[in-house]
């Protein structure tokens, strides 16, 4: 080996996001490459927002004989840019793809044509094989590399899967301030059985669990080294429900005030054993990430979704009911076949039974999901540019995926946020909640004409306008739901609507505390995209 530094690096979502994947890489160097091939490799995380000239300046500064970058919808775009420069400034280092949005579709894509390599799927196995090659190569004599490997390491391989246990856990790889400040991804098991069509998770066709007891070991020393948010990525948590009761058995013999634990889970399945011990959890530790995205049957069985609804309303109504646990339930705009008037339907289905958020999220066609099979029949169009949500579709136009597109922006400002609770019950009555509050969004788009930068107090002025002027609702009563929801939210500043009555508002201790709560509860809140 002449030059061994190896540079794995991926531009994050937001600084919050430790790279999970990354980390699993770097944890099986040493394995299945080399001790020396680990300790002369480096991870570099960035985020994508920052400037595409320094990520190049920070990297190039490493002198990396190698460079691997974890590809994802999310940061596509800005990834090639940093390649481009990288192949222009320096074309004799290596440059290596990984990651889900890289591992399909690989003859159409503009930066798997400028990398040297592509490892499609898991990279745990394969990407410290070719490191190795790449390196012993590059150190070899012209003469001796080419007589024994006259072509070299193939453009595009296929990850090598190796049963799970086989592979070294990633998570001594974070250091003590990821688990200060940033969220913890972990893995209890990997892939899923299910096969929605929108979903890359569909092309798994099974789930891999981790073994339990090794598992767990690792996730008691990282809670003994400080760590307290932990969010599963496994795809549906409560699959086997054995392992899911001792998963919630561990974090509930470690119950501490900071601990937050979250789970992706399917809505239709909740045995009771797992319900008797998801009541003993106290508030602010559980969350639930409940995936509905549609309750229309054709739908659902167009996009191969299996899902029995009456459980999953059931279900969610319990939780909503009996446990402490924070839900989070998602929908999706605009699959095929499904209209406006079918997901508004879906959607007061599901606002009935009171889940603390409603993500609203647009359908995207993914690179490898099978959804692409629809494009024709249901007239489907999406965008060519990340993350390639739909703009159109025979069910839903352009102008309804727009005023969608608001009125979730508008939702998360207002619902989801959590600071319009007792505000919000009058902005959604009517026979329809979707409606009530349809009609709420496209008022406040004609008044605005942005989604963005609205601060809390212009809102609080916009519901007070729209519920007296346009709903004529009793201005006092509109007004004492504002102030109780303001007050709560501990914002300090003075909307127009609220002055006077803010003016006469003594500093409260008891407003005080509701503003401390308030914050705990948001700091708790980890989202999900
Ligand atoms: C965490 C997460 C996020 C985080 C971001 C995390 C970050 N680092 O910044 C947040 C919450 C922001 C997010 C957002 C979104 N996400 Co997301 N997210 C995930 C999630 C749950 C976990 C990722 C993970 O850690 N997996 C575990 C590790 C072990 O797997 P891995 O990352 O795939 O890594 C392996 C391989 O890919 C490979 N590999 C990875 N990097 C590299 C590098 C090299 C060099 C090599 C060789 C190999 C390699 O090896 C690793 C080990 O085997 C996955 C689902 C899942 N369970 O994977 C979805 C997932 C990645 N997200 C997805 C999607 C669609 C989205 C959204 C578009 C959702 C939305 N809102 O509609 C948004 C994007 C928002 C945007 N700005 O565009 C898709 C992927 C799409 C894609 N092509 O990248 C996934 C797979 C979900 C799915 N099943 O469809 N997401
Ligand atoms: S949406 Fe959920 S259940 Fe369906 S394939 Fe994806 S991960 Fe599995």
């Amino acid at each position: 080996m002449t030059k061994a530094a190896v540079v794995l690096t991926t531009l994050n979502a937001k600084y919050i996001h430790a790279s999970l994947g990354l980390r699993y890489l770097m944890a099986n160097l040493a394995k299945y490459g080399s001790q020396e091939l680990r300790d002369r490799s480096v991870l570099k995380e960035f985020t994508i927002s920052r400037n595409r000239q320094e990520v190049v300046q920070e990297l190039l500064a490493l002198d990396p004989a190698i460079i691997g970058f974890g590809v994802y919808i999310w940061n596509v775009s800005q990834t090639l840019e940093v390649i481009r420069q990288i192949k222009t400034l320096r074309p004799t280092i290596k440059v290596i793809l990984g990651g889900p949005e890289v591992s399909h579709e690989t003859e159409v894509q503009e930066i798997v044509a400028l990398a040297d390599h592509v490892i499609t799927g898991w990279g745990e196995v394969s990407f410290p094989k070719l490191c190795l090659q790449l390196l012993s190569s590059a150190g070899a004599p012209e003469s001796v590399d080419r007589r024994l490997n006259p072509l070299g390491p193939a453009k595009i391989i296929l990850g090598e899967q190796l049963p799970l246990d086989e592979i070294e856990f990633p998570y001594g790889q974070f250091r003590d301030e990821d688990l200060d400040h940033r969220i913890l991804y972990v893995e209890a098991s990997r892939g899923c059985p299910f096969k929605c069509e929108f979903c890359l998770s569909s092309l798994d066709k099974t789930a891999w669990p981790f073994d339990l007891d090794r598992f767990l070991a690792e996730i008691s020393r990282l809670f003994d080294r400080g760590a307290r948010q932990f969010k599963f990525v496994d795809r549906t948590f409560n699959l086997k429900v054995e392992n899911s009761l001792r998963i919630l058995q561990f974090f509930l013999d470690r119950l501490s005030p900071d601990l937050t634990v979250h789970f992706e889970v399917i809505p239709d399945y909740l045995p009771e054993r797992l319900k008797d011990l998801i009541v003993r959890f106290p508030p602010g530790v559980l969350q639930f990430e409940v995936g509905v995205q549609t309750f229309n049957v054709e739908v659902q069985s167009l996009i191969s979704r299996k899902q029995n609804n009456d459980k999953t309303i059931a279900n969610i109504g319990w939780l909503v009911e009996n446990s402490s646990a924070h839900l989070h339930a998602d929908l999706i705009f605009g699959l095929p076949g499904e209209s406006a008037s079918s997901f508004a339907r879906g959607f007061d289905r599901l606002y009935a039974l009171g889940p603390h958020e409603i993500q609203l999220g647009l359908l995207k066609r993914l690179r490898g999901t099978p959804i692409a099979r629809h494009d024709r029949s249901h007239g489907m169009i999406y965008s060519e540019k990340p993350p390639y949500a739909v703009l159109q579709s025979a069910a839903v136009s352009a102008e309804e995926i727009r005023r969608f597109t608001r009125l979730a922006r508008y939702w998360d400002l207002v619902a989801n946020s959590g600071r319009f609770n007792q505000s919000l019950r009058l902005l959604t009555d009517g026979l329809s909640a979707y409606a009530a509050f349809s009609d709420f969004s496209d008022w406040l788009w004609k008044q605005v004409g942005e989604t963005a930068n609205l601060t809390p107090e212009q809102l609080v002025d916009a519901v007070y306008e729209y519920l007296t002027d346009v709903r004529s609702l009793d201005v006092e009563n509109v007004r004492s739901s504002l102030l109780s929801d303001y007050l709560a939210s501990g914002a300090r500043a003075s909307p127009k609507s609220l002055r006077q009555l803010l003016r006469n508002q003594p500093v409260k201790l008891e407003a005080q505390a509701r503003k401390r709560s308030f914050r705990q509860s948001r700091n708790k809140l980890i989202t999900q995209g």
